[in-house]
């Protein structure tokens, strides 16, 4: 690659986390990083006092150089306009977004912030890719700070249908400073269409047929790049696991019994209350399936500062104590719920000891964790995957069992499917969905967004 990388998160994952902590993402930003060398910058997760100031840390061919935010930043950037306003607008969950003119003021104010403290850090020939929705004017705050870098943008989350992004005040605004990027990058062709839409009927301008996108004075390409996976490390530590300690005693506890798995940061986006509803269901209507079925449910806790996610994480408790109360026996609990996380590797093992991954988002960009439960199977014995037509996944994964998470008794009639399902037909969708997973793998991701980012670059030269 011609040019240093530069790659601008809103957290930076720790060097000292190391590479199997690390979730799919972080992952693969630090292969490309690590090959081609480079810098990644961004929040450090702290709040406080010491905000301000520019830590580097060189490991390696990557330079992490990562700053603190105050107090306020942290409240108006991040837990306010980032993961109180765009993140459930962008999720079609409007009703849950609340608009504050001071957070968005603060929004603007750390991109701003942010993209002055990168400046001194660039070099002539750096290409910059920023990373999500926290960032969305980081383009317009570099260019205003001086920079004349290409800059790419990858959005791992939807992005709405017009009269959804209409419901966020400043979002003519968003948009026109989206379109300082050369390179805005989606999941899915419908998150695509829906930006184009939005282009064509407020902007105004046109997105053609190659991605060619006229608006706000600027020309620049959008287009989809299906985030992936490394599906031959994902098999390979689900074997090497399988023998470790919380998977033991898993099977230990199963025997015979049949597991459903899911795992999720505890968001409502993830559509774990449905889910759970949908597996109540199951149990009602199949008597002969209580003692032989178990249901894990991993959710590690994430911004436990705004308060939609309390309510959810509330509501769950309360839902996974009355399913449980309903139909445990002195020997059988139905839904294991666990608020905590594993290590990668160990969550790659227990996907292989699953019979089903239960994968069930109201909207998802891409959803990891599907992709990651089909990799980690044995292809002798494969599960098989329930997943939601809202997830970006499923654009890919067409032989899943395809679910509508709002329709319930879909839901439970796709997990007896599943639970019976014979061991041919198990066989042959998940052949059929490996194919994907190989060919639109994770560096497949990062090569065709980074060639797409280096035309742009050759275009400004
Ligand atoms: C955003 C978009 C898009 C989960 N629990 C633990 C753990 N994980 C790992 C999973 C997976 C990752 O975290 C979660 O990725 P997802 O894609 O499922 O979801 P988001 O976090 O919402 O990610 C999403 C993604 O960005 C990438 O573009 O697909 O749509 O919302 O890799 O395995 N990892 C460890 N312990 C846990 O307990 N180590």
């Amino acid at each position: 690659m011609s040019g240093r990388l530069v790659i601008v998160s809103n957290r930076v994952a720790p060097p000292q986390e190391g590479y199997s902590a690390a979730g799919g993402l972080a992952v693969g930003i630090f292969d490309a990083l690590n090959k081609a060398g480079g810098l990644w910058f961004g929040w450090s997760g702290e709040v406080g006092a010491e905000a301000g100031a520019v830590k580097l840390d060189v490991r390696g061919n990557i330079t992490y150089a990562t700053t603190a935010l105050s107090r306020k930043d942290y409240d108006q950037y991040y837990r306010g306009f980032s993961n109180a306003t765009l993140w459930p607008a962008f999720h079609y969950r409007h009703d849950l977004a609340r608009y504050d003119r001071q957070e968005y003021a603060g929004y603007l104010r750390v991109n701003d912030w942010l993209a002055r403290r990168l400046i001194p850090l660039l070099r002539p020939n750096d290409l910059i890719w920023a990373h999500d929705y926290h960032l969305i004017p980081f383009a317009a705050a570099l260019r205003n700070a001086g920079s004349p870098h290409p800059m790419g943008f990858f959005l791992h989350i939807p992005f709405p249908a017009t009269e959804i992004l209409r419901t966020i005040p400043p979002h003519a605004a968003l948009i026109e400073a989206l379109c300082q990027y050369d390179v805005l990058g989606f999941q899915t062709r419908t998150d695509l269409q829906a930006f184009t839409d939005y282009i064509g009927r407020r902007a105004p301008g046109t997105v053609n047929r190659s991605g060619v996108v006229h608006a706000h004075g600027r020309t620049l390409k959008a287009a989809v790049y299906p985030i992936g996976v490394y599906p031959e490390a994902i098999a390979e530590a689900a074997q090497r696991y399988a023998k470790r300690r919380p998977v033991t005693s898993l099977r230990a506890y199963l025997q015979h019994r049949k597991l459903i798995i899911s795992v999720d940061r505890l968001d409502y986006s993830k559509g774990l209350i449905e889910r759970f509803l949908a597996f109540e269901r199951l149990l009602q209507n199949a008597p002969e399936l209580h003692g032989n079925v178990t249901f894990v449910q991993i959710a590690p806790p994430t911004r436990t500062d705004v308060q939609a996610y309390q309510r959810i994480r509330h509501t769950l408790e309360g839902e996974a104590g009355r399913i449980n109360g309903r139909f445990a026996q002195l020997n059988w609990t139905p839904i294991r719920y666990l608020n905590r996380k594993y290590e990668r590797n160990v969550l790659m093992a227990l996907f292989r000891a699953a019979h089903i991954g239960y994968v069930t988002p109201l909207r998802d960009g891409m959803n990891l964790v599907a992709k990651e439960y089909v990799a980690a199977q044995d292809p002798n014995d494969p599960g098989v995957l329930v997943l939601s037509q809202f997830a970006g996944a499923a654009d890919e994964l067409t032989d899943a069992l395809l679910v509508n998470p709002f329709d319930l008794a879909q839901m439970t009639d796709a997990l007896q499917t599943a639970l019976s399902m014979p061991l041919e037909q198990r066989q042959a969708r998940y052949r059929a969905m490996m194919q994907p997973l190989h060919s639109k793998n994770l560096s497949v991701w990062l090569n065709s967004f980074l060639q797409d980012l280096q035309r742009a670059a050759a275009l400004r030269a």
